[in-house]
């Protein structure tokens, strides 16, 4: 039985006896990762298209959106739970590393093996190849919904992140919601493509979505823009009308959110950035953190940001240094609009 005590702090850092990963009686975050991944990361000074590149140290991590967003969770000492879909020996690979963080698992077994996606750093670029993992058997999907619906009951907010794996409904992520719905839970949603069209045009809607520029111009079949008026027409649509959060990632331009009728900007400071993969998981945590935390919506924005930003300080998937959180933090800036 792992015990450890953490100290209080503005970080949501609560005090408290942690036992195997949960507090007794306490509700906790549920993440679910339905594609996860053991993540490798090959940091290259530079990238030999058509020869042979050698790697020095190649980083091997739990991953998937979810689980890195799982993992700042644990560094952030919320309580956490991670479910999805898992098999193979990746599979048993992301058990024995979450285990290890003393973090709580309960995920649901496949046939497929679990797939590694691999992003490769060079010259200040991340090239990023992402296996698109097992293929999922109807029977395995309609068998995990009832075992989220039973992991519900532990549950005081869902965080669902990334692609639905192949076999899986498009519409998958709508009947998880749904689930969520009935039992009163809220939904943090962080997918894109047609996984998030279903969301949109769905009857059951998550709290809040974060779709980069890029994912939005996708939506609403429109140019790539980063202008600040044209987004905040396209939030005006009525696909956005009952998720009450929109945020927005504008990369090094920060974002533009909606917070039911208000828009807010955010600006970040310039930093060094050393592997930007996984930093809107950890702004997801940081969402996720602040909105049990019942925090202002200048405290959720401010502290999700701040863990973007650390993410991509450090070299590995969805981890961020704590020490450097309050220098970011006083950094950024948040302005209705
Ligand atoms: O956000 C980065 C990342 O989480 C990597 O960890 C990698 O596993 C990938 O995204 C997975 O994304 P997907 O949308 O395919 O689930």
């Amino acid at each position: 039985m792992a015990i450890s005590l953490m100290s209080s702090s503005r970080n949501g850092i609560v005090a408290s006896t942690m036992i195997n990963g949960t507090r007794s009686g306490e509700k906790t975050v549920l993440t679910v990762t339905m594609n996860p991944s053991v993540d490798i990361t090959y940091p290259l000074d530079f990238l030999e298209i058509n020869g042979v590149n050698r790697v020095a140290q190649a980083i091997k991590t739990a991953g998937g959106k979810g689980l890195n967003v799982t993992r700042v969770l644990n560094q952030l000492g919320d309580i956490v739970l991670a479910t999805g879909l898992i098999g193979g020996s990746l599979g048993a690979q992301i058990k024995k590393e979450l285990r290890g963080l003393n973090i709580e698992t309960d995920f649901f077994e496949i046939a497929g093996d679990t797939r590694n996606c691999i992003a490769i750093l060079h010259e200040d670029q991340q090239t990023e190849l992402l296996e698109s993992g097992p293929t999922v058997t109807l029977t395995e999907s309609q068998a995990f919904l009832a075992h989220f619906n039973m992991l519900l009951k532990r549950a005081k907010l869902v965080v669902i992140s990334g692609s639905l794996p192949k076999g899986v409904p498009n519409d998958y992520y709508v009947a998880m919601i749904e689930c969520c719905q009935n039992q009163g839970i809220p939904v943090i949603l962080d997918c894109a493509g047609e996984n998030l069209k279903a969301v949109l045009t769905g009857n059951y809607k998550p709290l809040l979505i974060k779709p980069n520029n890029v994912e939005l111009a996708e939506i609403m079949a429109l140019p790539v823009s980063k202008d600040e008026s044209v987004l905040t027409e396209w939030l005006s649509n009525p696909l956005f009308r009952n998720i009450e959060w929109v945020i927005v990632s504008l990369g090094s331009k920060g974002a533009l959110v909606k917070h039911n009728e208000q828009m807010y900007r955010v600006i970040i400071p310039k930093i060094e950035v050393k592997n930007p993969v996984g930093s809107g998981d950890s702004t997801i945590a940081g969402l996720a953190s602040a909105i049990i935390a019942h925090e202002s919506d200048e405290g959720i924005l401010k502290k999700a940001n701040t863990l973007g930003m650390l993410n991509a300080l450090e070299e590995q998937t969805g981890q961020v240094n704590m020490k450097n959180f309050d220098s970011i933090y006083k950094e950024i800036n948040i302005e209705k609009i």
